[in-house]
């Protein structure tokens, strides 16, 4: 087999490179691990910024979403017995954040490249990334029982944090960024209208929660728990009593119940790998990078890596210009350490640590009355939380 670019990976950022390419002329073939129904059916993040529903819109992907995601132009932080919004309208004119699962987001990818006779190909295992320190890589792979070897001139890494790509890159050219958290959080999806217009995200000396949703009849909960909890000890009801003493802390606002869904725990981690390349391999979304879900960058991070390789590899199709290839890992670096301090930030702002002692604790409630009556405080927290756009991206030589 023989593509022009071999993509490893079908989540978000696998997808959308692929589409995305497909719209600039470019062929690739995606290599996926799971099932087509295993990876759209993974819930994992919930917020769009305003830059990825552009992407999406303009990419033709976007129709769905524009019907059923949710569109929000605030979020609530709750604390000392008060709620707190963060009004995107003043803040932030004309930007918000759209509420719709990954997994619809993943859907509407698939769809779109089968529809256009894109190759997928699921249930590819044992996936092996070779040649990309040259000018022929190639990644190896079983399927239906046989092995299979694609060709191409470009490699994308879009394969997560526990891909094989990254692993892939020789000993000594990457450097690692980590840092791991003192809690994770347990993740519910609930068949149950949601208890508020829009997110609510509650810091609480009994630890942090968040009240967000994915349809006006199903919500999405997390609660701040150790990082080594078994989802053993959660039963429904210790879940719904936990989230009602964190989150029912202000007059007259009640949670609201319903079965279960779908509960697990996610532990909490922040991790860069620099470069974000090598050779004719690219590391895109997961892959290079993770950040803790407080700050809801995730998914929009892998969008803006795409769409940043996309015009790297269109200038290099179209006029063999390989500057942009060159600073791929530049351009993308400056906004993903924007988005890991503002996820680090949103993460101690909110979460309560064991290690904290009063003097901290008074720091923490500070911090967040500062950040709740300050409008500069507060634009802060709102133009990082709706996306910066291409604010990130390194301004071009003149000329
Ligand atoms: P992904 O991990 O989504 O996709 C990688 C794909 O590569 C997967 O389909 C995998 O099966 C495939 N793959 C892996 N190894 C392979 C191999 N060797 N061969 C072939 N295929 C391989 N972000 C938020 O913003 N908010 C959240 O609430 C949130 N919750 C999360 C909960 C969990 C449990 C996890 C793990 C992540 C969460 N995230 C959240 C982050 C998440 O949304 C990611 O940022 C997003 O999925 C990134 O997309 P990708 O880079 O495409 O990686
Ligand atoms: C979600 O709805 O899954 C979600 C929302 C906001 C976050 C993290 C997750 O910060």
């Amino acid at each position: 087999m023989r593509t022009q670019v071999a993509i490893v990976g079908a989540g978000p950022a696998g997808l959308l490179l692929s589409h995305l390419l497909h719209q600039a002329g470019i062929e690739s073939v995606v290599l996926e691990a799971r099932s087509r129904d295993y990876v759209e059916h993974r819930v994992r993040a919930g917020v769009l910024e305003q830059g990825t529903v552009d992407t999406l819109i303009s990419a033709g992907v976007g129709e769905r979403m524009l019907r059923e995601g949710l569109v929000h132009h605030g979020i609530e932080l709750r604390f000392g017995g008060a709620g707190h919004r963060i009004a995107f309208e003043k803040l932030v004119p004309g930007r918000a954040i759209t509420v719709y699962g990954q997994q619809e987001v993943v859907k509407d990818l698939i769809a779109a490249r089968l529809a256009a006779g894109g190759q997928i190909l699921f249930g590819a295992t044992d996936v092996v990334p070779e040649g990309f320190d040259g000018l022929h890589p190639r990644v190896s792979f079983a399927r239906d029982g046989e092995r299979g070897v694609l060709e191409a001139d470009f490699i994308a890494g879009c394969d997560g944090f526990h891909g094989v790509c990254r692993d892939a890159i020789p000993a000594g050219v990457l450097t690692f960024f980590d840092k791991e958290y003192p809690f994770g959080w347990l993740g519910v999806l609930a068949a149950v209208a949601p208890s508020a217009e829009e997110l609510i995200y509650a810091s609480n000396p009994r630890g942090f929660a968040l009240h967000s949703m994915r349809s006006p009849k199903v919500s999405r909960f997390y609660l701040q728990v150790a990082p080594d909890e078994d989802i053993a000890n959660w039963p429904d009801d210790r879940i719904w009593d936990e989230l009602a003493a964190r989150l029912e802390t202000v007059p007259g606002w009640s949670l609201s119940t319903g079965p279960v869904m779908e509960k697990g725990i996610t532990p909490m981690r922040s991790f860069v790998a620099e470069p974000m390349q090598f050779g004719r391999l690219f590391l895109a979304g997961d892959a290079a990078h993770i950040v803790p879900p407080t700050g809801a960058k995730g998914l929009n991070l892998a969008a803006f890596d795409v769409t940043v390789l996309t015009e790297a590899l269109t200038a290099w199709y179209s006029a063999g210009d390989s500057a942009l290839l060159d600073g791929y890992s530049q351009t993308c670096l400056r906004r993903v350490w924007r988005a890991q301090h503002f996820s680090w930030w949103m993460t101690t702002l909110l979460h309560s640590f064991g290690s904290y002692d009063a003097y901290d604790r008074r720091l923490q409630e500070s911090y967040l009355d500062y950040v709740c009556t300050s409008e500069a405080a507060s634009t802060s927290l709102a133009e990082n939380y709706v996306g910066l756009g291409r604010y990130h991206v390194q301004p071009q030589p003149a000329g």
